[in-house]
């Protein structure tokens, strides 16, 4: 559906691999984002008001231990399943 959002060694991808840097995020900056939610964000594709949204196209994130969540924020994205959830040990 969104063929140019690529997660790169992401523990979704490779559930066992370490990924020290956490996911790699590359996207067309003019057409999507990336939001850092809540699980409530998460299955409601709606980012809280206070929540950091990446838009640099290039974006390498830092994990929170536990279950990290991000959706695009952009209208109906997230809806289309442009959203990711990954487990950081
Ligand atoms: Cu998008």
């Amino acid at each position: 559906m969104f063929p140019n959002l690529v997660v790169s060694h992401g523990p979704s991808y490779y559930p066992n691999q370490k990924v020290p840097h956490g996911p790699a995020f590359n996207y067309y900056p003019s057409f999507h984002n990336v939001a850092v939610v809540d699980v409530k964000g998460y299955k409601g594709c709606s980012p809280s008001s206070k929540a950091k949204i990446y838009t640099s196209g290039k974006d390498r994130i830092k994990l929170s231990k536990g279950r990290n969540y991000f959706i695009c924020s952009i209208p109906g994205h997230c809806d289309e399943g442009m959203k990711l959830s990954v487990y950081a040990h």
